[in-house]
C-alpha cells in the first residue's frame, strides 16, 4: 500500500507591516494625531492575526487602524498564523506633539530704562522648546537660541516685540509684547541666565578650575620633591663634613 501524505512546511512565519499616517513634524515627532495600520502576511498564505498593545497596556487583537494622540507612545505588535508560527515581537515609537509652546511675560506695557532689556518665559509639555526668536518693531526675527531676554539700543518711547517660541516637533507660538523705553525708569538688574545657559557654562568653568588646580598640584608636588632632595643632599654633606673632622682629629691623635 502506498500512502501519500502532503506536508505544508511553514518555513517563514508571519511578518507585520506598520504604516503610520499623520503630519510628520521635526525630529521624528508627529504634529497631528497618528493613525497606525497594521497588516500581516504569512509565507504560506494562511490568515494571520495580529496582537498589539500601546504603552504596555492590555494586549488586543488588531481589527482596525489605531490612533494615538499627544505624548510619547510605544506600540508593540506581533502576528501569528494558524500553524503556530509567531513573529518576533516588534515595536514602534510614535511621538505626538500637537501643541504649540506657551510664552509668558508681565501683562500690560512693560517699562524699561534706556539700554534695558525685555525678557519672557516659555514652556512646552510635549517635545520641549528648542529655540526663541524675537522681532522688534516689525523688524526681522532675531534667533536667540534658548535665551529668554533681549536688549537693544531702542529709542525712548513705545515699542512692540513679537516673541516666537518653537518646540522640537516644529510647533510655533508667538506672543506680542508692548514695552516702553523710559530714561527715567530705574536700572534693571542684569537678566538672569536661563537654566540651560547656567548649566552649559558650568562644565567649562569647572574644567578650567580643575586644570588650574591640577597644574598647581603638579607644580607643588615637583617643588616639594626638589626641596626634599635638596634637604637630603644637605644632610649627606653635613655627615660627610662631620666624618672628615673626626678623621682629621684621629690623625692628630
Ligand atoms: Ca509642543
Amino acid at each position: 500500500m502506498t500512502l501519500n501524505t502532503t506536508f505544508k512546511v511553514d518555513l517563514v512565519g508571519p511578518a507585520t507591516t506598520a504604516a503610520i499616517a499623520g503630519t510628520l513634524g521635526a525630529a521624528g515627532w508627529y504634529t497631528s494625531a497618528a493613525t497606525v495600520s497594521l497588516s500581516a502576511a504569512s509565507s504560506n498564505g494562511t490568515t494571520t492575526t495580529i496582537a498589539y498593545r500601546i504603552d504596555g497596556g492590555t494586549w488586543a487583537s488588531y481589527a482596525s487602524p489605531v490612533t494615538v494622540g499627544e505624548g510619547r507612545h510605544v506600540l508593540a505588535y506581533q502576528a501569528s498564523d494558524p500553524s503556530g508560527a509567531i513573529e518576533p515581537l516588534r515595536s514602534a515609537n510614535i511621538n505626538v506633539d500637537t501643541t504649540a509652546p506657551t510664552i509668558d511675560f508681565a501683562a500690560g506695557t512693560i517699562t524699561i530704562p534706556t539700554g534695558g532689556y525685555i525678557s519672557w518665559t516659555g514652556s512646552d509639555a510635549g517635545s520641549g522648546i528648542v529655540s526663541y526668536a524675537v522681532s522688534v518693531d516689525s523688524g526681522a526675527f532675531e534667533s536667540l537660541g534658548m535665551k529668554t531676554s533681549l536688549n537693544g539700543a531702542w529709542a525712548d518711547g513705545q515699542h512692540t516685540a513679537v516673541v516666537k517660541g518653537r518646540d522640537a516637533a516644529g510647533n510655533e507660538a508667538t506672543k506680542t509684547m508692548t514695552f516702553l523705553v523710559d530714561k527715567n525708569s530705574p536700572a534693571q538688574v542684569g537678566p538672569i541666565p536661563t537654566i540651560s545657559e547656567a548649566i552649559l557654562g558650568m562644565p567649562i568653568l569647572m574644567i578650567g578650575v580643575s586644570l588650574i588646580l591640577g597644574m598647581a598640584g603638579v607644580g607643588l608636588g615637583v617643588r616639594r620633591a626638589r626641596r626634599a632632595k635638596k634637604s637630603e643632599d644637605d644632610t649627606d654633606r653635613q655627615i660627610d663634613d662631620y666624618l672628615d673632622e673626626i678623621d682629621q682629629d684621629l690623625d692628630i691623635i
